[in-house]
């Protein structure tokens, strides 16, 4: 008979825990569910002028200096010749699968014509050597690392020539991988990447116009985003047609697009910031989701924009209707929006000067927060996340998403500090976000597989080496690019029901 003591218990420990996941393991999700963690090939690899390779943009920008630290990705974390440790660890730590991308201009140095035999051959045994240990391939194509020799010769993404060479390697790519990958992006963040590469012009290969962006030798600020975003959806459409076409019937992967997933809420309840925020999430998600899923741009976009955004032809936006096994978002914060009226204002950058909204986290508006992060934490907002999923599921028919990317930054981390090691922050990070993404699976989310950025430390982009965000940290200092685990690679570990990264043992090998 329950005694009304434990009648009582039960109830507090319900009203207590209504809404919250509590002590949750990975077999809390649904069967089949992915986890796993991720890296990007000029993050990683370094060897950045060996065995055949050839720079991409990323290469030309960083060794021109233009990194806050000053550093490059010639070494980076030496992945190139130290894959096999690196599958290990993912190994002991219990992954499923492992994100990484293919360096274009490793692969084909030019961007288009001979393939590099040592760029297959890298790949393939790195692709094998996951195999081997049970862990699934999950590629991208083009993490922000166009070939500089495709910049040099039409422009890169500005120009349509694009098209048919990305087209032309991702055929290599499935035709050579494809028996062993899982799933294929074809690109990386292209929401973010062209705004801030062509009005911005603060990334590769730094276009902008007077007076947006910072000072740029070329550019226009006004148009080039939206070319180039368009390009890159025209490449996407035709890479996944080939992929339908000739190898996903019989290499039976799947096929998608990473779209950095912020997500935005309005500063105040007034209409005026409600409706600034709409349209961030239609210039933000939407300039990719409503082609890919509705086969045009956002009609908000095509009445501000006007006629500086591209039009699809009937066939083009056929194509790229349904284009897509499922939608990868990256996501980390949440972004508060607040109405601009004054658009006069011509420091505004171009882009956001379309939308007619600042966006600020924490006191300031998003510059100033953005060069303060260097001392600061991006704050943690588990339930950004599960608005962000519950908007996609509502508005984009329920497609099939995974979380390409989630993680947590340090910015004052070097290899001997002491929270270098005691990363207790980021575990709770993770936790949270992976809480909340089992709340928006049972709310009917239908997302697939979650992983964490990133894997080990790696060459920050804008940051260098200065920020951090590895289940394992790298000493960068050492020659060696010595690894070692941080407490969260324990946490991760131990949710995915491994006791310890040191206690996976090797045995658990699958014959390839
Ligand atoms: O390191 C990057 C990654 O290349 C793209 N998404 C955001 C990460 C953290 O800034």
């Amino acid at each position: 008979m329950v005694r009304l003591w434990q009648l009582l218990l039960l109830v507090i420990s319900v009203a207590v825990n209504y809404g919250k996941v509590v002590g949750i393991s990975r077999h809390d999700f649904p069967p089949g569910f992915i986890f796993g963690a991720g890296s990007s090939a000029y993050q990683v690899e370094g060897a950045a002028a060996e065995d055949g390779r050839k720079p991409s943009i990323w290469d030309t920008y960083a060794n021109a200096g233009k990194v806050l630290d000053k550093s490059t990705g010639e070494v980076a974390a030496d992945q190139y010749h130290k894959y096999k440790d690196d599958v290990k660890l993912m190994h002991e730590m219990g992954l499923d699968a492992y994100r990484f991308s293919i360096s274009w201009s490793r692969l084909i140095p030019d961007g288009n014509g001979a393939v590099n035999p040592k760029g297959l051959e890298y790949y393939n045994n790195l692709i094998n050597q996951l195999i081997i240990h049970g862990i699934e391939a999950h590629v991208t194509l083009n993490h922000f690392d166009l070939p500089q020799a495709l910049e040099d010769e039409y422009g890169g993404y500005l120009s349509p020539k694009f098209i048919e060479d990305f087209t032309a390697y991702a055929d290599i790519c499935f035709k050579e991988f494809g028996d062993r990958v899982r799933s294929w992006s074809t690109f990386n963040e292209p929401n973010i990447q062209t705004v801030i590469g062509y009005d911005l012009g603060a990334f590769p290969p730094e276009h902008c116009s007077y007076p947006f962006g910072l000072n740029c030798s070329k550019g226009n600020s006004s148009t080039e985003a939206y070319t180039a975003a368009h390009n890159i959806l025209l490449s996407h459409s035709a890479a996944v047609q080939l992929y339908r076409e000739k190898y996903q019937e019989k290499q039976k992967g799947h096929v998608g697009i990473t779209l950095l997933g912020f997500w935005f809420e309005p500063l105040t309840q007034s209409p005026e910031d409600i409706a600034a925020t709409q349209r961030w999430i239609d210039f933000h998600h939407g300039w990719f989701l409503d082609p890919l899923v509705y086969g045009d741009y956002p009609a908000i976009m095509r009445k501000i924009v006007g006629s500086r955004l591209p039009s699809f032809t009937e066939g083009e936006s056929k194509k790229l209707k349904g284009s897509f096994d499922f939608i990868g978002f990256n996501h980390y914060l949440v972004l508060y929006v607040q109405d601009m009226p004054a658009v006069s204002d011509k420091k505004q950058k171009d882009y956001v000067r379309d939308i007619s909204a600042t966006i600020t986290f924490g006191n300031g508006s998003f510059g100033e927060d953005f060069s303060r992060l260097k001392s600061s934490q991006m704050p943690a907002a588990p339930w950004a996340m599960q608005r962000m999923l519950e908007y996609i599921k509502v508005h984009y028919k329920n497609p099939a998403v995974v979380i390409h990317e989630n993680g947590y930054v340090d910015f004052s981390t070097s290899s001997t500090s002491p929270n270098a090691h005691d990363d207790a922050e980021r575990a709770d990070y993770l936790r949270g976000y992976i809480e909340s993404l089992l709340l928006s699976i049972r709310n009917g989310s239908n997302a697939r597989a979650y992983f964490v950025w990133s894997f080990m430390d790696c060459f920050e982009l804008m940051f260098g080496y200065s920020a951090r965000y590895g289940l394992y940290g790298v000493d960068f200092h050492d020659k060696d690019r010595k690894r070692y685990p941080r407490l969260s690679a324990h946490w991760y570990s131990s949710f995915l029901g491994v006791s310890g990264p040191e206690r996976r043992s090797s045995s658990y090998l699958y014959s390839y």
